[in-house]
C-alpha cells in the first residue's frame, strides 16, 4: 500500500507557514486574547518526548482556540543558564556560549520540524543580554525595595576542588567530580525575600481554580504555615535565653530535654570550656557533612549530645538539660527545640536512646499516664494531667489557655511560622546571570545603575577542570569602579540561580524586542495572565512559586496589573517506556527526531495524544504508533480518492437535496463527532477520546463511500470530508493543510473558523417501546429506531418498575422485536 510522503508535505506546509507568518500574533484590544504557554526547555541538546508531548498538547490548545476566534500568544524560548553547559566546557573545552547556542539552533530547527504553531518573532533566551539585562534590572529594582540581600549562608563545599558545589553535584555526600567527601562552608551570598510574600503566596491559592489540587496541596506544604509560640527558656549560669517554636505550647510541662541545631549561633559559647568539649566539636563537625534531607529523615537514627549545660522551663522553674541534636534544623524557627518525649515521636525515639525521662502530659480515655512504660509516643488530643492549674482541660483548650499564660509571664509570644525560606539565589558559578552589584571600599555594596546594565558576562574565560568559577579570577571582570564616587572598586562575582531567569520570561515573551524596559506595561496587561500554561509536575514546586513571587513583585512594582501569572495549569504525564519513564540511564530513551524522519510530525503528535489523557503517564507503544501513522494514510487515501470528483460540488444544506436513509446517518455521525471533538478539545482537554471520535468517523466515511457512487450524495461526503480534516487540523496540521489543499482550497485550514455542529443532524429518530413482564405491560422505554436487542433488554432490565416484578425471581428468557416491545419471563 502507499504511504503518503509526510517528509515533502510537511516540510512544504512549514515553509509556507513560516513565510506567510500565520502563527504571528499582535496586541489588539479590540480582539478577545488567548496566552497559551508551554515551559520553555532547557537547550540540553536534542528535544526528548517529553518535550514533545508538552508541546503538543499546547499547540492543540493553541490550534484549536485560535480557529474560535480567539487572538493566541503561543511563543517559544531557552532557559539557557544553567551548569550543563559549564560542565560541557570543562570536559569537551568548548565555551559555553557556543555550547549553548548550537543546541539552541538544533533544538529550534526540531521544533520547526514538528510544525508547532509558534509566534518564532517573541523567541527569548535568557542567556542573550537583551534579556539579562533585564534580569538584572529587576533585581536591582528589587535590591532597592529590599527584597534582596546579603547573608552568611551555609553552602555545600568540596575541599579538594576548592569549589562550592551545588545539592545535585554532592552524590552521597561526596563530591561528584572527585569523590572527596563534602563538608559545609559559610559563605556571604545573595538572596530574594521571598518569605515577606508567604502569606500572599499562600492566600492567593484561593484565587486559582484552574490549578490542579494536588499542586496547590505542594505549594501549601512547602509554604508550610504553622501557628504556634515562640517561647524563652532562661539558660542557667548565662544572661541568655533560649528561645525554641513550638506548635504545641500545651505540651510545656512535659518537656524533658532541648535540642538546639548544632549550626546553632550559640553552640560555641555554650560548649567551650566542657569536659567532653573535643567530643561535641567532633559531633558538630559530622552533622555539618550531612544535607537536611537525610538529617530528618522520619525513619532514620537521631543522634545527639549533651553539651553539659541546662535551662529553666519559665511555667514550671525546673531545671532542662541542653542537648545537640541532628533532627534540629537551624534554618527553622528559632534553630532550636523544647522536646516532649511524651507526645512527639521523633523526640521519643531520642529520648529511648538517650535515657532521658517521658513525662506525659496529655491523656486519651484509657491512654499511658506513666511514660516509662510507652511504647511509642501520643500525638492526639485529650485532657491535661501533670500541668498544674491546667489539669483536667481538654488539650485543644488548654493550647490557648498556657499559651495566652506564657504572654502574660512576658516569656513568650504566639507566632506564626513559616518553613518557606528566603530564596539563595547566589551561585558560585560562571555560566549564569552576574550579580549587578559593585563593592566599594568607600561606598559600600553599590547596585549597578539601569544605564550601565547589562554587566556583561565575560566570553574570554578559561575553565578550570575543579569547576571553579573562572569569574574569580578574571581580574578584567573583578576589578572596575564605582559607579557612585568612580573609585577603584570590585565586582561580585556570584551569578543568579536560573531559576530566576525562569521567573519572568512569560512576561518578556509579551514584549520580547523592548530596549527600553523588561516589557510595556500596556502589552503585559492586554496578554497577562497566562490562560494556559502546561509543563511537568517536577515544577510543581519551586518554579511555580517563584514565577509567582517574581510577579507579585512586578505588580507590586507597578510593572504589570496581574498578581498571579497563570490563570489555569496543565501538569502533564511522563512518558514511558516498559513502565519506567524514559531515560538514558535507563537505555530505554525513544528518539524524537527517528520517529519523525520515519513517521512524519503528524504521526509523533498523533500518537502522543491519542495514547493518554494529557494528565496522565503515557507509556510508549511502537505498535501505536504504527496505528496512527496507519490512520493518517487511511485519511490520506480517502480524500485523494474522493477530491477529484468532490472538489466542484456544493457542500451547504441546500445541497443536500432529498437525503437518503444512509445520508442521515453519515451526517449524524459527522455532526455527533464534531460536538464531541468540540466538547473534548474546548472544555476538557480529552483529545484521546476527541481523535478515536475522529477514527470511527472516517471508518463510517468509508462505509458509506463502499456503498458505490449511485447510493452517494456528493454534498453530504463533501461536508464529512471537509469536517473530517477540519478537525483533525490541530492535532495532525500538515497532513490536514495538504488535503484541505487536494480538496480545492487556497487558504490554510489553520485559518479557518471551527465549524459549529448542525444539532438538528445529531437528533435520532426515535421509537417507543413496550416492556412486558411475563405478557403483561409494566412500562415503556423511548429509544434510538437501530438500538440492538441486546441493548434493548438490557435497558428495560435497568427499569425500576421492570425490576419490581423480577426482583426475587429468575430471568428465563427475554423477548425482544426491534421497534416495537420486550417481553421478560420471569418464573
Ligand atoms: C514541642 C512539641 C511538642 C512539638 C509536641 C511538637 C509536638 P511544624 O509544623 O513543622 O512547624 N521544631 C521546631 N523547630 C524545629 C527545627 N528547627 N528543627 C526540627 N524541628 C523543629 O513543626 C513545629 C514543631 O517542630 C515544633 O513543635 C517543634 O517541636 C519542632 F508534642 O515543639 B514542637
Ligand atoms: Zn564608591
Amino acid at each position: 500500500m502507499a504511504v503518503y510522503d509526510h517528509e515533502t508535505i510537511e516540510t512544504k506546509w512549514q515553509k509556507v507557514w513560516d513565510e506567510s507568518g500565520i502563527y504571528h500574533s499582535d496586541e489588539d484590544p479590540a480582539k478577545k486574547k488567548f496566552y497559551s504557554l508551554e515551559m520553555f526547555p532547557y537547550p540540553s541538546g536534542r528535544l526528548h518526548m517529553g518535550h514533545v508531548r508538552n508541546y503538543s498538547i499546547g499547540d492543540v490548545v493553541s490550534r484549536y482556540l485560535r480557529m474560535n476566534g480567539w487572538n493566541v500568544l503561543h511563543p517559544m524560548g531557552w532557559d539557557a543558564f544553567g551548569l550543563p553547559a559549564e560542565n560541557a566546557a570543562i570536559q569537551n573545552r568548548i565555551p559555553p556560549k557556543q555550547w549553548t547556542w548550537e543546541n539552541i539552533d538544533y533544538m529550534r530547527a526540531q521544533l520547526k520540524r514538528l510544525g508547532f504553531s509558534y509566534d518564532w518573532r517573541r523567541e527569548v533566551a535568557t542567556c542573550h543580554p537583551d534579556y539579562y539585562r533585564w534580569t538584572q534590572w529587576i533585581f536591582t529594582r528589587c535590591y532597592e525595595k529590599g527584597l534582596v540581600y546579603k547573608k552568611r549562608s551555609w553552602v555545600n563545599w568540596c575541599p579538594n576542588c576548592q569549589t562550592v558545589l551545588a545539592n545535585e553535584q554532592v552524590v552521597q555526600g561526596a563530591c561528584e567530580r572527585c569523590d572527596t567527601t563534602v563538608t559545609k562552608k559559610a559563605l556571604a551570598q545573595w538572596f530574594f525575600r521571598i518569605t515577606e510574600y508567604a502569606d500572599r503566596l499562600l492566600d492567593n491559592l484561593e484565587k486559582l481554580p484552574g490549578w490542579p489540587e494536588r499542586v496547590k496541596t505542594m505549594q501549601r506544604n512547602w509554604i508550610g504555615r504553622s501557628e504556634g509560640a515562640q517561647i524563652r527558656f532562661p539558660i542557667k549560669g548565662s544572661q541568655r535565653s533560649l528561645a525554641v517554636f513550638t506548635t504545641r505550647p500545651d505540651t510545656i510541662f512535659g518537656v524533658t530535654y532541648m535540642v538546639m541545631a548544632p549550626e546553632h549561633d550559640w553552640v560555641d559559647e555554650l560548649i567551650t570550656g566542657a569536659p567532653n568539649e573535643a567530643e561535641i566539636r567532633s559531633f558538630i563537625d559530622r552533622v555539618a557533612s550531612q544535607d537536611e534531607i537525610t538529617r530528618t529523615a522520619e525513619d532514620r537514627d537521631k543522634e545527639g549530645i549533651f553539651t553539659g549545660r541546662y535551662c529553666i522551663n519559665p511555667m514550671t522553674g525546673e531545671e532542662i538539660p541542653i542537648y545537640l541534636g541532628d533532627y534540629v534544623l537551624a534554618g527553622y524557627g528559632t534553630g532550636a527545640i523544647m522536646a516532649v518525649p511524651a507526645h512527639d515521636e521523633r523526640d521519643f525515639a531520642f529520648a529511648r536512646k538517650y535515657e532521658i525521662p517521658v513525662r506525659v502530659v496529655i491523656v486519651q480515655e484509657g491512654g499511658a499516664r506513666d511514660g516509662a512504660s510507652m511504647t511509642e509516643a501520643y500525638t492526639g488530643e485529650g485532657r491535661m494531667i501533670n500541668s498544674n492549674e491546667f489539669d483536667g482541660l481538654p488539650s485543644e483548650e488548654a493550647w490557648g489557655r498556657i499559651a495566652q499564660a506564657i504572654e502574660e509571664k512576658g516569656v513568650g509570644q504566639r507566632e506564626v511560622n513559616f518553613r518557606l525560606r528566603d530564596w539563595l539565589i547566589s551561585r558560585q558559578r560562571y555560566w549564569g546571570v552576574p550579580i549587578p552589584i559593585v563593592y566599594c571600599d568607600t561606598c559600600g555594596t553599590v547596585p549597578v545603575p539601569a544605564d550601565k546594565l547589562p554587566v556583561h558576562l565575560p566570553e574570554d574565560v578559561e575553565f578550570m577542570p575543579s569547576g571553579r568559577s573562572p569569574l574569580v579570577d578574571l581580574e578584567s571582570f573583578v576589578k572596575t569602579t564605582c559607579p557612585q564616587c568612580g573609585g577603584a572598586a570590585t565586582r561580585e562575582t556570584d551569578t543568579m540561580d536560573t531559576f530566576v531567569d525562569s521567573s519572568w520570561y512569560f512576561l518578556r515573551y509579551c514584549d520580547p524586542q523592548n530596549t527600553g524596559a523588561p516589557f510595556a506595561k500596556e502589552n503585559a496587561d492586554y496578554w497577562m495572565g497566562v490562560d494556559q500554561y502546561i509543563g511537568g509536575i517536577e515544577h510543581a514546586i519551586l518554579h511555580l512559586m517563584y514565577a509567582r513571587f517574581f510577579t507579585m513583585v512586578l505588580h507590586d512594582l507597578g510593572l504589570t496589573s496581574v498578581e498571579e501569572p497563570f490563570e489555569n495549569l496543565l501538569t502533564q504525564g511522563m512518558v514511558l517506556k516498559d513502565g519506567a519513564k524514559m531515560s538514558k540511564s535507563k537505555g530505554n530513551v525513544v528518539d524524537p527526531g527517528q520517529i519523525i524522519e520515519k513517521y512524519g510530525a503528524d504521526t509523533a503528535r498523533l500518537f502522543i495524544l491519542f495514547a493518554a489523557p494529557p494528565e496522565r503517564d503515557l507509556e510508549w507503544s511502537d505498535a501505536g504508533v504504527e496505528g496512527s501513522y496507519r490512520f493518517l494514510n487511511r485519511v490520506n487515501r480517502l480524500v485523494l480518492e474522493l477530491a477529484p470528483q468532490l472538489r466542484e460540488a456544493a457542500s451547504d444544506s441546500n445541497a443536500f437535496g432529498e437525503l437518503s436513509e444512509a445520508d442521515r446517518n453519515l451526517r449524524r455521525q459527522v455532526h455527533t463527532s464534531l460536538k464531541r471533538v468540540t466538547e473534548d478539545v474546548g472544555r476538557r482537554m480529552q483529545f484521546n477520546t476527541a481523535i478515536s471520535a475522529v477514527m470511527e468517523l472516517v471508518n463510517g466515511i468509508y462505509a458509506y463511500k463502499d456503498q458505490g457512487e449511485e447510493a452517494q450524495n456528493p454534498a453530504v461526503l463533501k461536508e464529512a470530508l471537509e469536517l473530517t480534516i477540519t478537525m483533525l487540523a490541530p492535532f495532525a496540521p500538515h497532513l490536514s493543510e495538504e488535503l484541505w489543499h487536494e480538496m480545492g482550497h487556497q487558504t490554510s485550514v489553520h485559518l479557518e473558523s471551527w465549524p459549529t455542529y448542525d444539532e438538528g443532524a445529531t437528533v435520532v429518530d426515535e421509537v417507543a417501546i413496550v416492556v412486558q413482564v411475563n405478557g403483561k405491560v409494566r412500562d415503556r422505554l423511548t429509544v434510538a429506531v437501530d438500538t440492538d436487542e441486546e441493548s434493548l433488554g438490557r435497558l428495560a432490565l435497568e427499569l425500576p418498575r421492570v425490576q419490581e416484578f423480577v426482583s426475587g425471581k429468575s430471568v428465563r428468557k427475554v423477548i425482544t422485536v426491534p421497534g416495537r416491545l420486550v417481553n421478560v419471563v420471569v418464573g
